[in-house]
């Protein structure tokens, strides 16, 4: 008869509260299976079994303040017991729930966090210890599938309820994960009024869907961004020949036009991952959205079958609805379906940026400032400087590998570098 005296938990843990009793008197029980669950003030967890066997007493109630080495059960240990099991009862209750804390901390180092739609239980981890979350809702996420771990809590403290891992999993299950949204929400800020004066504004629709759909993006998209940098000083001649006070010529509808055809050369540009599926979606069409900046957020209309238009209508296309967009009147419909974006922050400044790949796309063009710069060609003194265009290109690397990446890029560069190749009017 063993008499299983409740385990050492961790640094400085003198007690713990009993939140549930998992098993009766009677009860026939495997080793490492939960027979209690215990709260302390610095985790919830677990207290397995130190053995096979059989419980024969439970010598506490739930509710109680149970010290560290108190006899908490007797369990008449079954033939079956490992080598563990019938080491000392000191030894065996004192070296497993330790256990259970390491293998728990190592898994979550080592671990990298499940993607939403790739939960599955068998592949789970076991949650941290230090997630705050009562056993009984870890072992409700982890029945139905959910690593608790990125479920944000709503409860004082960021602790984790039921009703949070069920929100989760709803918002994954309407393809929607809210997690990053809920979680900011969820963490409570500090006291700012503390260190000066503040204001507290609520957040404009456009802002909460931005949030929600940009924490969406960088979450689920393991991203890659690419620089380069392409040589404009003929494009720029091209541009400011052909653009007229009736119609603004901007950089932007020739990367528009280059872009189309990229996306022709480099199919898996114009797709998206399907992980629930398994399978890559690759679209005919070609239809690019376009960032612009409104006073209301940014919003990104797409312009359709960009390969089909000439350089002039998509000039004329990205004024009208940068216009649009900038009076609201741009629908839900012209916001969706789009092969990839462009987000030209030329117009502002800056050299380069990372932009986040607009999902479902798997790539989004991001364009800095065109600058002269210094040309050496072979080591040689400078020649009459070169206007640059710095590109970043990022894209989804669970769908485009680098060497395709920096191919892409290139690609473009190379084509913004031949504009004579570049037909205006077809
Ligand atoms: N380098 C140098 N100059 C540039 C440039 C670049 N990359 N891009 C634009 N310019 C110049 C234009 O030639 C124009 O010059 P002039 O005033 O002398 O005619 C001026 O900057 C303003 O251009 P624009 O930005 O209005 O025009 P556009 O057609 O290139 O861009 C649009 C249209 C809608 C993309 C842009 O107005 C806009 O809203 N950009 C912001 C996008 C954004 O917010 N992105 C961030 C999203 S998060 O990733």
């Amino acid at each position: 008869m063993l008499d299983f005296k409740l385990p050492e938990v961790g640094e400085n843990i003198k007690s713990g509260n009993i939140v549930a009793i998992l098993v009766a008197a009677g009860d026939v029980v495997k080793k490492d299976q939960p027979l209690l669950e215990m709260e302390t003030d610095k985790a919830s967890l677990e207290i397995p079994s130190p053995c096979d066997g059989t419980i024969k007493e439970i010598l506490i109630k739930k509710g109680e303040d149970v010290k560290i080495g108190q006899v908490v059960m007797r369990i008449a240990e079954g033939k079956t017991s490992s080598s563990a099991a019938k080491a000392t009862p000191k030894e065996a209750t004192q070296s497993a729930p330790m256990a259970t804390v390491a293998a728990a901390k190592e898994s979550a180092r080592s671990t990298p966090a499940v993607a939403p739609s790739q939960a599955a239980p068998a592949i789970l981890p076991e949650a941290p210890v230090d997630v705050p979350a009562a056993p009984s809702v870890r072992r409700f996420a982890r029945e139905i599938g959910i690593n608790i771990a990125q479920v944000p809590g709503t409860s004082a403290g960021g602790r984790i309820s039921i009703e949070d891992v069920k929100a989760f999993a709803k918002a994954l299950n309407t393809g929607r994960a809210a997690m990053a949204p809920a979680g900011a929400a969820a963490k409570p800020l500090p006291d700012f009024s503390k260190w000066g004066v503040i204001d507290r504004r609520p957040m404009s629709n456009i802002r909460k869907k931005t949030a929600e759909h940009m924490s969406f993006c960088w979450s689920t998209i393991p991203h890659v961004t690419q620089f380069d940098k392409a040589d404009i000083t003929g494009l720029e001649q091209l541009r400011k020949k052909f653009s007229t006070p009736d119609r603004k010529l901007t950089v932007t509808p020739f990367l528009l036009k280059v872009l189309a055809a990229a996306l022709k050369t480099f199919p898996e540009f114009n797709a998206s991952i399907d992980m629930t599926a398994q399978e890559i979606v690759y679209k005919k069409y070609c239809h690019i959205g376009v960032a612009v900046d409104t006073d209301r957020g940014l919003i990104v209309p797409v312009l359709r079958d960009v390969d089909k238009k000439t350089i002039f209508q998509l000039a004329d296309e990205l004024n009208r609805t940068a216009q649009r967009a900038r009076e609201k009147k741009i629908s839900l419909d012209e916001l969706q379906g789009g092969s990839m974006t462009v987000t030209n922050l030329g117009g502002i400044g800056g050299t380069q940026f990372t932009p986040i790949v607009n999902w479902p796309e798997a790539a989004i063009l991001g364009v800095s400032r065109a600058q002269w710069e210094p040309f050496h060609a072979d080591g040689k003194p400078a020649h009459a400087p070169r206007f640059m265009l710095p590109l970043s290109l990022s894209y989804d690397h669970r769908l485009i590998d680098g060497a395709n990446g920096a191919r892409f890029l290139r690609w473009v560069c190379e084509a913004v570098e031949q504009p004579f190749m570049m037909e205006l009017e077809k």
